[in-house]
């Protein structure tokens, strides 16, 4: 029998360490050299590489960029990401095949490094980032309250460095979220839907959280949102999501991925997408629900896509 701590062999009935998930990059990329490329993102606060992978089987496809594991502890996001990654290469669902080579897909699995390495360590509840603050003992900034979109504007972050929400000593001041922007920012006019993988909660949140006022495509986004959710509901675990702006369905943040990737970058369909569960394991989720969890995700992208690729 095999150690549960075998780097060797990866899967989706546990959770692993960044090193299992960057062995699993590389096996994918050993694997598929024709449909898949490395995404060198750049490098964290600490040194680790923050690694992305492309999967395109015809260039110029319309492209899906998501981000994933921004919060080290929703662990969640990068086991889903990779078991995504897994799907699109290898389903013979045709669908699913549809959905993998008619799309281009860049995937960041993981891109709280830092975090995700210290929740496997020391802390499994971290979130933010590991770099210091120089006037504060406290470390690390809340990666999704960093980009350089209406940031600090609203009270939709802190300016104490000891809080969960903490923006950063300025916009883009971690270097992860920086590395981030400047590569979605050099293949922005390829995409047109950018998700923000979270957990927990079951709701897909649109722009705008810095502000209550409703982006001027509302009705789209809420109709592919909408997709996604029946269709999660539609599966025999009945998982119910919902939706709607992350200031109006969930909280006032500013300086997020999805203010960002929409209003900085025009990427019109961007979203957080918030998993399971609703609270009672939080974002300690049984690694006995990983795979059904994975299942729901792609019923709902497969209807969120198919939905956006008729607007
Ligand atoms: N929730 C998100 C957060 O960053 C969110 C919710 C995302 C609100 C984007 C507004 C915009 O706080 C979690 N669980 O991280
Ligand atoms: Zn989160």
């Amino acid at each position: 029998t095999r150690s549960t701590d075998d780097d060797s062999s990866f899967g989706w009935t546990r959770y692993y360490p960044l090193s299992a998930i960057e062995a699993f990059l590389d096996d994918i990329l050993t694997k598929y050299p024709s449909v898949t490329s490395a995404i060198d993102i750049g490098t964290s606060y600490e040194g680790r590489k923050i690694r992305g992978i492309k999967i395109s089987y015809k260039e110029g496809n319309p492209g899906i960029f998501i981000e994933s594991n921004i919060h080290a502890r929703e662990w969640i996001t990068s086991a889903t990401a990779t078991w995504l990654i897994n799907e699109l290469l290898t389903s013979t669902d045709e669908k699913v095949r549809n959905l993998a080579e008619n799309h281009d897909w860049y995937i960041v699995p993981v891109l709280n490094v830092d975090g995700f390495a210290y929740t496997h360590t020391t802390d499994r509840m971290w979130r933010k980032t590991r770099q210091p603050v120089n006037f504060s003992s406290c470390i690390g900034a809340d990666p999704n309250r960093n980009y350089d979109s209406h940031w600090m504007e609203n009270n939709g972050a802190s300016a104490n460095p000891c809080s969960e929400t903490y923006a950063g000593t300025s916009p883009f001041s971690e270097p992860e979220i920086k590395a981030l922007a400047d590569y979605v920012a050099s293949i922005k006019d390829r995409l047109n839907i950018m998700l923000a993988f979270h957990s927990y909660s079951q709701v897909l949140l649109s722009p705008y959280g810095w502000t209550a006022d409703l982006p001027s495509n509302f009705d789209d986004l809420m109709a592919v949102a909408k997709a996604y959710a029946d269709a999660v509901e539609s599966l025999p675990y009945g998982t119910v999501y919902t939706y709607g702006t992350s200031s109006g369905a969930m909280y006032f943040a500013s300086g997020a991925t999805n203010d960002w990737a929409y209003s900085e970058q025009d990427i019109l369909l961007s979203f957080t997408i918030e998993f399971r569960d609703t609270g009672r394991y939080g974002f300690i989720l049984p690694p006995i629900q990983i795979l059904p969890h994975c299942e729901e995700t792609m019923a709902g992208l497969l209807a969120f896509v198919e939905k956006a690729d008729e607007l």
